[in-house]
């Protein structure tokens, strides 16, 4: 049988766990080789090995340059990337009253300008190999409803879906597609271990559908992002939270 993305390449960021996971193991069925990224080295390998259809690991900071220079290279060595989703994130409950410097140049740093280091060398690559890419950005529906206990998080969201917008008008002549999906709250690893986790109910009564976001939701949504059947979305913010924004 067929599948919709077979012989893609493709690269999923902060995919050891959580929603990263769900994606590269959608992807992976979907028939595309997938490199899992993240900075933790253990749990991406595992992950890899338990997802199989020939998924590899790669070890990476995506807060750092070189790091995510020798990712995109090291995951080229069999292939230009065709498919780019950035993932990886830290997703904090931070109280306004802590949101310090240090604090926000972190989130902005892991958050934001991790997009702009994976995209400025992914589309490079795609546009020498003549790729029909297609980038996908996990912002967040928090950039929408404005969220407690996350600010310069919202702030770097916002940021991502900015760029989203930009870097499609950027490549787009070169045949590159560039969509953000925003997920609401949704029962990822991270999330189970945080304070979030507490707020499943109260986000419950604002959704149109009622019900636990899961990471399989958003790896749904993913795939048909980055496949053909996407080709004429481009800088586009697809909200997948069981209604909770409607706009
Ligand atoms: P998670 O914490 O479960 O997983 C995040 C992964 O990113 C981890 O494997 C972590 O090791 C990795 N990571 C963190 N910093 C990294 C770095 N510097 N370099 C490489 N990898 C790094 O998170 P999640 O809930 O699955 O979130 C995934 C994405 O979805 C994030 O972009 C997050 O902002 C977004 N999101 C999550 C929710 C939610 O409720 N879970 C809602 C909206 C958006
Ligand atoms: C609605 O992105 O979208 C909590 C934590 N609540 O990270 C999120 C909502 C969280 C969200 C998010």
């Amino acid at each position: 049988m067929i599948e919709r993305l077979d012989g893609r390449h493709a690269i999923v960021t902060g995919a050891a766990q959580g929603i990263g996971r769900a994606i590269a193991t959608r992807l992976a069925a979907d028939g595309a080789h997938v490199v899992l990224a993240d900075i933790n080295e253990g749990l991406a390998n595992s992950a890899a090995a338990d997802i199989g259809h020939g998924a590899e690991s790669i070890a990476c900071d995506v807060a750092d340059p070189d790091s995510v220079a020798s990712l995109i290279e090291r995951a080229a060595r069999d292939g230009a990337p065709d498919i780019l989703v950035n993932n990886a994130a830290i997703v904090p409950f931070i109280a306004w009253d802590d949101v310090d410097i240090d604090h926000w140049r972190r989130i902005i740093d892991v958050n934001l300008t991790s997009v702009f280091l994976t995209c400025r060398k992914a589309t490079d690559m795609m546009r020498e190999a003549g790729r029909k890419g297609r980038i996908l950005n996990i912002a967040s529906n928090t950039f929408f409803a404005g969220t407690p206990n996350m600010a310069a998080y919202v702030a770097a969201k916002g940021g991502v879906i900015g760029f989203t917008r930009a870097l499609a008008t950027e490549v787009g002549k070169y045949g590159i597609n560039v969509n953000a999906l925003s997920p609401g709250l949704t029962e990822s690893d991270g999330v189970k271990a945080s304070p979030h986790n507490e707020a499943f109910e109260f986000v419950e009564m604002l959704q149109a559908i009622p019900g636990k976001g899961q990471p399989e939701h958003i790896a749904n949504v993913a795939s048909f992002l980055v496949s053909d059947d996407a080709s004429w979305i481009t800088g586009q913010t697809i909200n997948v939270d069981a209604g909770m924004v409607r706009w």
